[in-house]
């Protein structure tokens, strides 16, 4: 059974970019409803929690360093499908690789500057949003 939620970040280089605005529209426009969602900066151990599962990997430094950089905003979308709809319209890690009207080939400035974060299965969205959000904080 397919989940209806994820969890999305719109990273430091889309925000710094002016880019919070149209990449909302782009979510709400391809059927995402917004459960949750703030704006704020994390730390570098933050970002380094939250990417735990990357700390073996030669990116991991420079990736937290990123992440902690400037502020971001942290969503849950719901939508059927969520996690497979939601990674479509992000597109590839790698902007070069990513579809046409993608948010990533469209805003991403680089491999590890990409624009946003989507969750890659439905326990991962749920481990994700609870890092961000309390019950209290979901609609
Ligand atoms: P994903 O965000 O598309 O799921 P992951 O492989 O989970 O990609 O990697 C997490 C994040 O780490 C990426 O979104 C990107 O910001 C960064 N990243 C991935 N691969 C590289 C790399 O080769 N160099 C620098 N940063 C990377
Ligand atoms: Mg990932």
């Amino acid at each position: 059974m397919t989940g209806n939620k994820t969890f999305t970040m719109i990273k430091p280089d889309a925000v710094e970019a002016n880019n919070i605005g149209p990449i909302l529209a782009m979510i709400n426009k391809a059927g995402f409803k917004i459960l949750a969602m703030k704006y704020m900066r994390l730390t570098k151990e933050q970002a380094g929690m939250f990417y735990e599962v990357h700390k073996e990997r030669p990116f991991y430094g420079e990736l937290t360093e990123y992440m902690s950089s400037g502020p971001i905003v942290a969503a849950v979308l719901t939508k059927d499908n969520a996690v497979a709809d939601y990674r479509k319209l992000i597109g590839a890690t790698d902007p070069t690789k990513a579809d046409e009207g993608t948010i990533r080939k469209l805003f991403a400035k680089s491999i590890a500057a990409n624009a946003v974060h989507g969750s890659d299965s439905d326990e991962n969205a749920e481990i994700e949003s609870n890092f961000f959000f309390s019950s209290l904080e979901r609609f």
